[in-house]
């Protein structure tokens, strides 16, 4: 055969030896890295941030390339310390973050990883959610997000694990994956990265694992990537904060942003937002941040740089300034329910402009005692409603309270969803 015909198909063979030639990466160019100056600034001034909850925030920083060595240390730190103090309690995401975030872009904090058995230990975490699936019809101890993330870690950092014996729970008819038998987006997507880690360690034959194990994982990750795809409106897929997991799990599995169309179309709409200010949580910020500087909770094994780093932005440490206002607040009057079953407890409050779902539900509270009392607990979203008039949500049954505006669910939690003039708010006691 002459050169000339050689080099082509000598093309073609490299070509197809090298699996990751499939996924699209989708980023922001170099000119618009300071688009994203907002997201980081969020981040850095996240300080107030607990514990465990940090641990997506220094996942973010250090997979993205953003030094800030002070920061870091103090983030780890934290982590580390929470890690000891709630060991037992802490849930198998939570602690597969925390492995995540220690270890990400090879770094020193590899040895408290090890001397603290954390691998072994999330692999005890997994074997309990599946336990209790067992027990209590098929409901995990957490939810299918975070045994995700117990999955994609394991599997990232050389656990244990048995295929045979895992993959059959992520098939995509698992209940798990729906919320009111909608399907949770931002769940599929976690699991696609979980599924694809596990895919290539077959394929690398890092783990054991015969034929038809791969055949299935293939088949439930196109079928999960084929719902992430469904949901997709105006360039997102699910909601803005399903759609940074949504696009890293596309760039791992899938053909979607060789189409440039596409990309610009979810870059736009993503960026729109920013400017917005709708990912004024911390976390919301870390977690669109990585796809949007092309990078996925795959690449945590490797050195850590993108296209904005070493990161150019003007990272400003001051708190965010709040504005108080001069003139007097002006006041606003919404319609509030508790409904469980059949009953309804409804009232009027008025609150300031500019309230929270929280606050009305505080002033109702203050009204009638007996009937608008709530509790909340603390989570990297906010307050989330743990219970009202002493009716407890609990994953066993599925139950929990879910929060409505003129009768539809809404996409932010209590503690961000700002209340307007005349509109009929509701909790109410559902299933998921
Ligand atoms: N993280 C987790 O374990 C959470 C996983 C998650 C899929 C999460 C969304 C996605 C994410 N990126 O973190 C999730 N929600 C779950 C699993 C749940 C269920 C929690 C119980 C369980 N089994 O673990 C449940 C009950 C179905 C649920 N979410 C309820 C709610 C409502 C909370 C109301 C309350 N009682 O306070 C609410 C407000 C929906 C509603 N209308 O009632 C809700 N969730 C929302 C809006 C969200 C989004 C938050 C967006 C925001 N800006 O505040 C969310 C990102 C998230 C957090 N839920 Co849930 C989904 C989205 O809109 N894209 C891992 C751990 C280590 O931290």
């Amino acid at each position: 055969m002459r050169p000339s015909h050689q080099l082509p198909l000598l093309g073609l063979l490299l070509f197809s030896l090298i699996p990751s030639q499939l996924g699209q990466i989708c980023e922001v160019s170099k000119e618009n890295c300071s688009y994203l100056n907002p997201l980081v600034n969020t981040m850095v001034n996240s300080n107030y941030i607990k514990g465990i909850q940090s641990a997506n925030i220094l996942l973010t920083l250090r997979l993205v390339g953003i030094q800030n060595q002070r920061l870091e240390q103090q983030l780890t730190q934290q982590i580390q310390e929470d890690t000891n103090r709630r060991e037992s309690e802490i849930t198998s995401g939570e602690l597969a973050l925390v492995i995540l975030a220690l270890g990400a872009c090879k770094n020193l904090d590899e040895e408290f990883i090890r001397d603290a058995h954390l691998v072994s230990k999330l692999g005890e975490k997994f074997k309990a959610e599946i336990e209790n699936m067992e027990t209590h019809s098929g409901n995990p101890l957490t939810n299918y997000y975070q045994l995700s993330l117990a999955l994609l870690t394991l599997c990232l950092s050389d656990g244990s694990y048995s295929i045979t014996n895992v993959i059959p729970y992520f098939t995509p008819e698992n209940k798990n994956y729906y919320f009111g038998g909608q399907f949770s987006v931002d769940t599929g997507a976690m699991a696609v990265l979980a599924l694809t880690c596990v895919k290539r360690s077959i394929e690398k034959e890092k783990i054991e694992a015969d034929k038809k194990d791969l055949n299935k994982t293939n088949v439930y990750i196109t079928s999960l990537v084929n719902k992430i795809l469904s949901a997709k409106h105006d360039g997102l897929f699910g909601n803005i904060f399903s759609t940074g997991e949504s696009m890293q799990a596309l760039f791992v599995s899938s053909n979607y942003y060789k189409n440039e169309g596409n990309c610009q179309e979810t870059l736009h709409t993503v960026l729109y937002n920013i400017s917005q200010g709708a990912f004024h949580l911390p976390i919301a910020a870390a977690q669109i941040l990585p796809a949007l500087m092309g990078k996925t909770y795959l690449d945590v094994n490797k050195d850590c740089s993108s296209v904005c780093s070493p990161v150019k932005f003007n990272i400003s440490t001051d708190k965010p300034v709040t504005v108080t206002p001069i003139i007097s607040p002006s006041y606003i009057s919404v319609n509030y329910s508790v409904q469980i079953n059949e009953t309804f407890n409804s009232t009027r409050v008025t609150v300031r402009k500019g309230s929270v779902f929280l606050d009305v539900m505080k002033a109702a509270q203050k009204q009638n005692e007996a009937a608008f009392r709530f509790k909340t607990e603390d989570s990297p979203w906010g307050p989330y409603i743990i219970s009202v008039q002493d009716i407890r949500a609990n994953n066993n049954d599925r139950t929990y309270w879910e929060l409505l505006s003129n009768g539809q669910p809404l996409s932010q939690g209590a503690g961000s969803y700002i209340v307007k003039n005349g509109e009929y708010l509701e909790v109410r006691w559902s299933k998921y």
